[in-house]
């Protein structure tokens, strides 16, 4: 295993990172490791927004932790030391906000998930009656939310005078840079005109395409590195060894020489993000519904069958490609590599894992695609499909009839809805399409894509989805 290749003990905080969840600790945090030999300025502070698990497991061992990089050609594991310190909000608010108001600290960055921007996911605004956006407006000193701190934090600098720090969004959400930009400046001006003001106009708000699979640490994960290294650690992360980062290079206060570690730096971001985002997001949701519905329980099972792994494929190539900007380079190449990364036998990725909080996902994920293909005449088949998948897995009930754990902040309504449509194909989906959060003022009136959902959940009701899955690809 390797030795840290700098001292630890030189490392200074320079990025606060908000919602430590392993993805950070694979990604953003493996990256700053690798430049910290070069520039010890860089160290990250983390917060945990939800839960003070992390913080427990890593703080005895000194808040590092073994990355365990797996495919089938092998493993390698690695010591990170970039992460300095987690902080837990329900504990420790007052620190996190020292930590985000210390001049050292010249970048805030975010994987919250989705539903951590308080948003709504068909418009990406900020949602003003959402219950943690109504305590930070009533508690501004005390937010619970990331942009409750983000505002806060920006305050205090203001009236401290300290030069503010650039926020980077690295969360699977369109246009993350803007989006996080208008929610934050949202909520400044409920608050203060003149904060949101300043905000609007002095603060960077980069966007950035991160990507790498990184499922929930298990048990199997702990024993797998205490057998090869010798070492009991209480929260590794096991990953893909495939990692990609792309950013757009605007950091007023400062940033670290990432373009030395492997990211790449483009003036515009957004059309790889449409690419990750539609290309293998997409084509995991589509999975993980489907899959966990026929059963699979790991993504890796799932595309192993020929049936899906053709649909897949097809629904990269015949529905995602086409509304693709150009300039991304060889998009087949990069379908075949997620097709190859999808079947990573070493990774152990639930499908129930990314079946979580399917209302904050699909519209980047899915409906995007349809919308665009809509707009420009083109036909919709697969796509549809993954939509009418999660429409069936939400309801709660798996094809044994067993009850489904539905994780979703709109996991209630849902069910509320597929109770009142009694197993009624174009029932459930006119009641689904009325779910504006989701699919926005102008799907549910496109009477098109409401066949095709019909068609496929009635098939999905029926036969189950192994056998409509072969069907489709059949026809
Ligand atoms: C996954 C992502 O859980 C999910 O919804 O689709 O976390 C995915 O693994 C990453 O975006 C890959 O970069």
């Amino acid at each position: 295993m390797s030795e840290l290749a700098y001292d630890r003990a030189q490392v200074t905080p320079g990025i606060v990172h908000l919602g430590i969840g392993a993805f950070h600790r694979a990604h953003v945090a493996a990256y700053v490791e690798d430049l910290l030999k070069a520039d010890p300025s860089w160290g990250i502070i983390g917060a945990s927004l939800r839960r003070p698990d992390t913080r427990d497991a890593l703080a005895p061992q000194d808040f590092l932790y073994t990355l365990v990089e797996r495919s089938g050609a092998g493993t390698r594991f690695r010591i990170i030391g970039s992460l300095l310190d987690v902080l837990d909000v329900n504990r420790q608010r007052d620190e996190i906000l020292a930590a985000m108001t210390d001049p050292r600290i010249r970048i805030v960055s975010l994987t919250v998930t989705e539903k951590g921007y308080c948003h709504d996911p068909a418009t990406g605004e900020l949602d003003e009656a959402h219950p943690d956006i109504l305590h930070d407006l009533a508690n501004p000193d005390a937010p619970v939310s990331a942009p409750g701190l983000i505002v806060r934090a920006l305050e205090l600098r203001r009236q401290a005078g300290t030069a503010a720090f650039t926020v980077m969004n690295c969360d699977n959400l369109p246009a993350n840079g803007k989006t996080t930009a208008s929610i934050v400046t949202r909520l400044a001006r409920l608050r203060d005109e003149a904060l949101g003001e300043y905000i609007a106009n002095e603060i960077a708000f980069p966007s950035t395409m991160v990507d790498r699979i990184v499922p929930a640490t298990t048990n199997a994960d702990r024993e797998l590195v205490l057998a090869a290294t010798g070492y009991f650690d209480a929260w590794p992360v096991v990953t893909e060894p495939f990692t990609q980062w792309v950013i757009e290079d605007r950091f007023p206060s400062g940033r670290p020489p990432l373009e030395t570690v492997g990211v790449q730096f483009v003036a515009d971001v957004e059309p790889y993000e449409l690419m990750k985002l539609r290309m293998l997001n997409g084509s995991h949701s589509t999975l993980a519904y489907l899959g966990y519905l026929a059963g699979y329980e790991l993504v890796s099972d799932a595309i192993a069958d020929p049936a899906f792994r053709t649909l897949i494929n097809r629904l990269m190539s015949d529905e995602v490609m086409e509304t693709l900007p150009d300039g991304l380079g060889d998009l087949a190449a990069y379908r075949d590599a997620l097709l190859e990364r999808f079947a990573n036998p070493a990774l152990k990725h639930r499908t129930w894992q990314i079946a979580m909080d399917g209302s904050q996902k699909l519209p980047q994920r899915l409906l995007g695609t349809i919308r665009d293909r809509i707009a420009a005449g083109l036909p919709i088949e697969i796509a549809p499909l993954g939509v009418a998948a999660w429409m069936r897995y939400v309801c709660g009930r798996d094809e044994k009839g067993e009850a489904i754990d539905v994780r979703d902040p709109l996991a209630g309504p849902l069910r509320d809805i597929a109770d009142r449509a009694h197993g009624d194909a174009s029932q459930l989906v006119d009641g689904m399409l009325e779910v504006r959060e989701v699919f926005g003022d102008d799907l549910p009136l496109n009477g098109d894509l409401r066949a095709v959902l019909v068609r496929h959940l009635d098939s999905l009701l029926r036969h189950g989805a192994l056998e409509t899955v072969r069907n489709v690809i059949d026809t």
